[in-house]
């Protein structure tokens, strides 16, 4: 139990009570002009109050502080007083300051007269007009109480207001509608903060970057936040505390980017998240159709599908798929070069694309002619054909008799399949089966 020194409120009640018998006279004369003022109040009806002001602040153990003990729409006063009680093992007095409401009106005493009691944890002050009947409306602050936080403390205190006393000037005790105590709250403890997405060694395309973290703190209701990429600042702002806080960062540069997100409270303690590596791929691959040849006419119902693709860029991502497209048909999955088979005559078009790890897509097209076993390339098949068949007939690439273009099927070899394929079409005439002229 502590025990409070009571020695304090005797003299402010002696103060007031010489205040009173100076003011007799004063009081008759103004209880005569009561139905005014009654009527008036009637009217506009003000409520007064004395806060603590701030009525919460966060502050650092150690830190100095100041409160602020202010009244609001009172008329005509003439006096206060009043005491903070405080917790002493948290914080303690180191000066009190008069506000400047009351000399507004004119030369005031109680400054220096102040009666701090860091024991017990209280704070008085008494301020009265030196001039009987004068007053002071409005709002102001009465006095400014400076605080020292205490070391490795950490918790929420009450300031509380007691024995708060104005009196108007003439003496008169003034009715105080509320007092609003305040809060101190010492942070000891800094923020955390997680960076939830994106995840580490995600792949990013031209896309914006988002980053949504949680940040916590024991006291703050929002925290300051920088958004580092690369180890500079990127982005700032104020993130509600315990809360996930999405931030856009728009599209990011080709290749790695380290993103960590700092975060800070009211009194300035801070933490750092664990950084998260992404990377951004921005171009897609690009291909190239090597054969079939564009405008290119092949004597077989096949042909060889040939070509390259490369993720380009600085730091390209990969190629995970390639396919082609045959004349707007089905996708068909490959992984290199192919042959693609039982092609119907005349022409068509051929569509080959990559996809990198980031889905961006890169495509080549090529449209060529089939005019199976015209291997001449008279857009005939007939007996020169046949010919040409023949001179190849039992080779293989590298013999002196090859003939590629022979090699109706594209098996490598030219044989007695490559010699059906052009029985089945003799006698062709593809400048007519294929419109052309
Ligand atoms: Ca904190
Ligand atoms: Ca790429
Ligand atoms: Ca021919
Ligand atoms: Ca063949």
């Amino acid at each position: 139990m502590m025990t409070k020194t009571k020695g304090n409120k005797k003299g402010i009640g002696i103060l007031l009570a010489a205040i009173l018998v100076i003011s007799v006279s004063t009081v008759i004369i103004a209880s005569s002009s009561v139905p005014t003022a009654e009527s008036k109040i009637a009217i506009e009806p003000v409520a007064t109050t004395v806060s603590v002001d701030p009525a919460s602040q966060t502050v650092q153990p150690g830190d100095t502080f100041d409160v602020d003990v202010r009244v609001d729409d009172v008329i005509f006063m003439g006096a206060d007083q009043g005491t903070l009680l405080f917790d002493p093992t948290a914080m303690q007095v180191t000066g009190v300051t008069e506000g400047d409401f009351l000399k507004t009106a004119g030369s005031t005493m109680g400054a220096g007269m102040e009666i701090i009691d860091n024991v017990n944890g209280e704070v008085t002050f008494f301020y009265t007009l030196i001039a009987q009947g004068v007053g002071v409306d409005g709002s102001g602050i009465l006095a400014t109480i400076h605080f020292q936080a205490e070391p490795d403390v950490e918790c929420t205190f009450p300031l509380e207001l007691t024995d708060v006393i104005l009196s108007d000037g003439n003496g008169n005790q003034i009715t105080i509608d509320a007092i609003n105590d305040g809060t101190v709250k010492i942070d000891n403890t800094p923020p955390t903060v997680e960076i939830l997405s994106p995840y580490d060694d995600v792949w990013f395309d031209s896309e914006d970057v988002y980053v949504t973290f949680h940040a916590w703190d024991n006291k703050a209701d929002e925290l300051y936040y920088e958004i580092y990429v690369d180890g500079e600042p990127y982005a700032s702002g104020m993130a509600p505390n315990c809360t996930e806080t999405t931030v856009d960062l728009g599209i990011l540069d080709e290749c790695d980017h380290v993103i960590s997100v700092y975060v800070e409270d009211y009194v300035g303690k801070w933490n750092e998240s664990e950084e998260v590596t992404i990377h951004v791929d921005l171009y897609p691959p690009e291909v190239e159709i090597l054969t079939p040849e564009e405008g290119q006419v092949y004597a077989g119902s096949c042909v060889i599908l040939d070509f390259t693709a490369d993720d380009v860029g600085e730091c390209p991502s990969g190629i995970v798929e390639t396919y082609y497209v045959l004349d707007g048909g089905t996708p068909v999955t490959i992984t290199g070069s192919t042959t693609i088979e039982n092609l119907d005559p005349c022409d068509h078009t051929l569509l080959v694309c990559a996809v990198d790890q980031v889905e961006k897509e890169g495509c080549d097209e090529v449209i060529f002619d089939v005019y199976p076993g015209d291997i001449t390339g008279d857009g005939k098949v007939n007996i020169f054909d046949l010919q040409q068949l023949a001179w190849a007939f039992n080779s293989v690439p590298g013999d002196p008799n090859w003939n590629e273009k022979a090699d109706l099927n594209c098996d490598g070899k030219v044989n007695v399949f490559d010699l059906q394929i052009l029985g089945w079409n003799f006698g062709n005439d593809y400048t007519d089966m294929c419109n052309l002229m």
